[in-house]
């Protein structure tokens, strides 16, 4: 059976929860509870809103996003696992199989959702990977979202992940990014690993990926106060294309750089982890507003 929105409701009576057809393979969750309104997306499984009540959203979609199956969605909270960037294997595609695979439901309430993804619904060319997925999602004044992934096979599994959050900005040029003053970083654009300086600014391109030994992230951004606690992540990627990689990309405005900012709780790099057999790998986040 097609497991769409209408299957879904007839499976799932949650007060203050719905699935909609967001697309032919877009299906998703919306929530509506006595904190907040949320999105997610099956596919991808991927929180697409997070609007705490009385608030201002505190995820971004790209305005140019477009809902193409095998192509992720270019906001929210894509998860990029099991590893992050490029693969060393031919054809794997970068930030890992699990940002284009349709989650399944696990557990539905009005504030915790739970989805599930097992190897065995992945694309055959990922069978060697021995991981199942859960992503367990609160939705209450704050956002958490969690991945675990259970190594069912006999073999160690290589890992490296991000959850490659997107965060509206009201007003770039007051943008400050707080909590990795004297980390080393990875800078990406240039090779070179570098120390960080004071706040981050965002006056340019920006490809990092910091070892932050699990640094509590904040976002200024010209009165709004986003905070990012982390779980089991001691790396942090800190990203935006600026004007001329922007042009790069078909589902991104050209204009829209100054809208936005990726900050990601991540595994990368030296933060990279092994998953031993029989064992379970969890990291994770809660983004706050702060409000004064
Ligand atoms: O997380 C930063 C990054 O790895 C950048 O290098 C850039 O490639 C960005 O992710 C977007 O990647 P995507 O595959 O979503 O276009």
């Amino acid at each position: 059976m097609n497991k769409n929105a209408d299957y879904y409701n007839s499976m799932w009576q949650v007060e203050g929860v719905s699935f909609v057809q967001l697309a032919d393979h877009v299906c998703a969750i919306d929530v509506e509870n006595e904190f907040c309104y949320a999105r997610i997306s099956l596919y991808g499984g991927n929180v697409l809103s997070f609007i705490p009540n009385g608030s201002t959203p505190l995820i971004y979609v790209c305005r140019g996003a477009v809902l193409k199956d095998g192509k992720a969605i270019r906001g929210g909270v894509p998860i990029c696992a099991p590893w992050f960037g490029a693969s060393s294997i031919p054809g794997f595609p970068a930030h890992g199989a699990v940002r284009t695979a349709v989650w399944e439901p696990d557990i539905v309430t009005s504030t915790v959702i739970v989805l599930k993804l097992n190897a065995e619904s992945l694309p055959e060319k990922f069978a060697g990977i021995t991981l199942n997925y859960k992503l367990y999602i609160r939705l209450e004044k704050e956002l958490s979202v969690d991945l675990e992934c259970s190594n069912f096979g006999s073999k160690d599994v290589d890992f490296s992940a991000a959850m490659h959050t997107y965060f509206p900005v009201n007003d770039i040029k007051f943008l400050r990014i707080n909590g990795l003053d004297g980390k080393k970083y990875f800078d990406a654009l240039t090779g070179e690993e570098k120390i960080q300086h004071g706040d981050i600014i965002i006056d340019r391109e920006v490809d990092r990926i910091y070892q932050d030994g699990g640094a509590q992230i904040v976002i200024l951004d010209n009165g709004k106060i986003i905070r990012i606690d982390k779980r089991n992540s001691n790396s942090t990627v800190v990203w935006n294309p600026w004007s001329e990689k922007a042009k790069s990309f078909s589902d991104y405005e050209p204009d829209e750089y100054t809208d936005m900012v990726c900050v990601e709780v991540a595994n990368a790099r030296e933060d990279a982890r092994i998953i031993p057999p029989g064992t379970v790998h969890r990291f994770g986040m809660t983004i706050s507003e702060i409000r004064s």
